[in-house]
């Protein structure tokens, strides 16, 4: 395995929307450019890119992956990522460690919502950007549509570099705006193309794109304007080198045109890769923070600075155990060698350095600034570490991945697995950051919350194929709580003096509603000691554990204010038990004449579904108790804004599925909680009294 400098190196990520054709572009790529010895497709589950079980199962990318090859003796590292919303955090993860991301458009479809979407990450990482029209090939394809698509979603500085030469069957190559020549291809999967001159019926468009391109390019500089102006063109090198300018500042998007699955255009695009994505070695400092002063610092991208790596991905493979992909900003590391983990402050000694083919690893014994390499059986490492010279400490920033958007129960198949989930569900939460799992504190039930109905689902298979546990899942019971409407005044005494040492304890409480919040408060206003100072937290233990346990329905009770104000005591028999019972009898006491109420979780609900469904999702909402908030349009899709209570929301996903015909997302976070309408309480409160009858026989 070759080292290489790092103005020998170019990393892209592969981005777009789901299916746009990604994994196959990567695939060609790598097949192309003689990295691998056969044309991989996504439907004979043999890509590089999509190596997991479930990614072969499902024809659908999970995780990022990544890649490489040689293209004109430069190499070019390539991560390719999922396009589906649910695996987009991966997408976020890996155009976070890129140089550079190349934006796939399905030629049929145009820019759809997870363009936009990976588009947005890459303003946030500011990303140069090349877009591939993709698809070209196939029936209903249209270059017009899709640059106008892409026009409009992106401004005008997206300049067209490749035009195609025909379309859906006729698709043959592409004429190069650049280059002014035309590539045909054999179209026989081989890559095989003969140059030519651009054929008569392209010249005029051809010619257009090229005038367009160079007043986009002189806009880069005054130097190249005041040029523009004076000459009314560019000159070939001053196209080229303004456009590169433009990308690595990413003014300029160039376009180019491809067919992933029948191997043309893809040479061109390697071509574009190599000399408009900037080396590692041409770009500016990377930004980071001094973790000894919390101040902003940099780091020249050089192997002659002190060594400074960024650990963007964790695979947890149930064979090898722990694999950690990292970016090498600057200096040199080595196989075999003891490295400063300075985000967890820890020395972590690393084994042999890999390089990533897929899932194949090639030991390699150094990597220089700019490249990318596995380590694995790190000990305290995790996505978003830092490794850096302690002699000269930079962080660099990690990345806030999306809060999961839905929540199942699970529970074990069979008796005795718990622990196993338990185990599994780390390892699985260490290489996907956007999956969490918790145990509710309320409902006791072992919650996992991920990004989607799938995302979920995958868990869920990932849990049965590396780890051997079977889980069922269910829909989480409702986090309801209660609390009271009016306020009431009581006492509660508690006495027991039947022979010997008896029991005593008596207090007068207020209660009161507080605002929702689900807060509690307790103020002691007992002057006088008519109750002794040392009893006092006795009785507010005994209303915590009583509204804990809950009053209607067993949940617990919340936004209330109690107010301790009188009391009596006995010299020998009162004891903090008795005043604990005391408070707690006295709590219930003022529940019942508070006008007890029961409350629900309340979410903000947002769904994108195409627009024909809008009619009927809304109604459906309406049905489930839901109030609209607002209707948005996305390109094609719809987005619905509403508030809905969860208990309504537990059943929404297949619903939508169904509806929609699998076309439909949605997220929800929680609002707020709002009373429980009196005739849907009543059925809750029911239940649970039936449910308590159950678990007490
Ligand atoms: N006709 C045609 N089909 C293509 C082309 N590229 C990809 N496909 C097909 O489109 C489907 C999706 O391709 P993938 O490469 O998995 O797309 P992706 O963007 O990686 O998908 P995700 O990673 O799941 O978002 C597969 O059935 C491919 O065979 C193409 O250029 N032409
Ligand atoms: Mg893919």
């Amino acid at each position: 395995m070759r080292v290489y400098e790092s103005d020998s190196i170019r990393n892209i990520c592969i981005a777009g929307h789901g299916a746009a054709g990604k994994t196959s572009l990567v695939s060609a790529m790598l097949f192309d450019a003689g990295a691998v010895n056969r044309l991989g497709r996504v439907e004979d589950g043999n890509t590089v890119t999509d190596f997991e079980d479930e990614e072969i199962e499902r024809k659908v990318s999970i995780s990022a992956s990544l890649a490489h090859c040689e293209w004109s003796k430069k190499k070019i590292n390539i991560l390719d990522t999922p396009g589906y919303r649910p695996f987009l955090a991966e997408t976020q993860l890996a155009l976070r460690a890129a140089d550079a991301a190349l934006i796939v458009v399905d030629a049929v479809a145009g820019v759809e919502v997870q363009t936009e979407k990976v588009w947005e990450f890459c303003d946030e990482f500011s990303l140069p950007r090349l877009i591939v029209v993709n698809k070209l090939d196939r029936d209903n394809a249209s270059f017009e549509r899709s640059l106008q698509s892409i026009e409009e979603a992106f401004g005008r500085s997206a300049a067209i570099i490749h035009i195609p030469l025909g379309i859906e069957r006729d698709f043959a190559g592409v004429a190069n705006i650049l280059t002014n020549k035309a590539y045909r291809f054999t179209r026989d999967g081989s890559g095989k193309f003969q140059e030519s001159e651009i054929p008569a019926e392209l010249k005029d468009q051809v010619q257009a794109a090229r005038e367009k391109l160079v007043e986009i390019v002189a806009e880069v500089s005054d130097a190249l304007m005041e040029k523009f102006f004076a000459e009314g063109t560019l000159s070939q090198e001053e196209l080229i080198e303004g456009l590169k300018t433009g990308v690595a500042h990413h003014t300029i998007f160039p376009i180019l045109c491809s067919s992933a699955t029948q191997n043309i255009g893809i040479a061109q695009l390697l071509d574009a890769v190599v000399e408009l994505v900037p080396s590692p070695a041409s770009m500016d400092k990377v930004q980071g923070v001094n973790p000894k002063t919390q101040q902003a610092t940099d780091r020249a991208i050089s192997s002659q600075e002190p060594y400074a790596a960024y650990v963007f991905k964790t695979i947890a493979d149930p064979f090898t155990g722990r694999i950690s992909l990292v970016k090498l900003y600057s200096g040199m590391m080595k196989s075999d060698t003891t490295y400063n983990n300075q985000t967890k402050a820890k020395a972590e000694k690393f084994g042999p350095l890999q390089i990533p083919q897929g899932k194949t690893m090639v030991p390699i014994g150094e990597v220089h600034a700019g490249d990318f390499f596995a380590v694995t059986k790190l000990r305290e490492t995790t996505t978003g570490d830092t490794f850096c010279d302690p002699a000269h400490p930079i962080v660099f920033p990690s990345v806030e991945v999306p809060e999961p958007s839905i929540t199942f129960a699970i529970e074990p198949k069979s008796r005795g697995d718990e622990d196993k989930i338990s185990n599994a569900l780390a390892r699985i939460a260490e290489e996907d950051c956007a999956i969490k799992y918790n145990r509710d504190a309320q409902t006791k039930q072992l919650l996992l919350s991920g990004s989607g109905q799938l995302h979920v689902e995958v868990t869920v298979a990932k849990l049965k194929k590396r780890y051997g546990v079977e889980v069922i899942l269910k829909t989480p019971r409702v986090p309801y709580r209660e609390t009271i409407r009016g306020r009431a005044d009581v006492q509660g005494r508690y006495k027991k003096q039947t022979g010997g040492h008896g029991q005593f304890g008596d207090c007068k409480i207020k209660i009161e509603p507080l605002p929702r919040g689900g807060a509690f408060e307790f103020v002691d206003e007992i002057f006088g000691g008519s109750i002794p100072r040392n009893f006092i937290p006795a009785v507010e233990k005994g209303v915590v554990d009583a509204a804990a346990k809950g009053f209607l329905a067993g949940y617990p009770v919340v936004d209330f204010r109690i107010i301790l104000y009188d009391g009596s005591y006995h010299p020998v028999d009162s004891s903090e038990m008795a005043f604990k019972v005391a408070g707690s009898m006295a709590f219930k006491k003022a529940m019942e004449a508070a006008n007890p109420v029961l409350l629900e979780p309340i979410m903000n609900v947002e769904i994108q579904a195409p627009q024909e469904y809008a009619g009927a999702l809304t109604g459906d909402l309406t049905s489930r108790r839901g109030r609209l908030q607002g209707m948005d349009t996305k390109r094609d899709m719809q987005v619905i804004k509403a508030q809905v209570p969860m208990a309504e929301m537990v059943t929404y996903a297949p619903v939508l599925t169904s509806v929609t015909g699998g076309r439909g997302s949605y997220h929800m976070e929680f609002a707020r909680y709002d009373e429980v309408p009196s005739h849907i309480a009543q059925k809750i409160i029911d239940e649970a009294h039936k449910e308590g009858k159950q678990e007490e026989e």
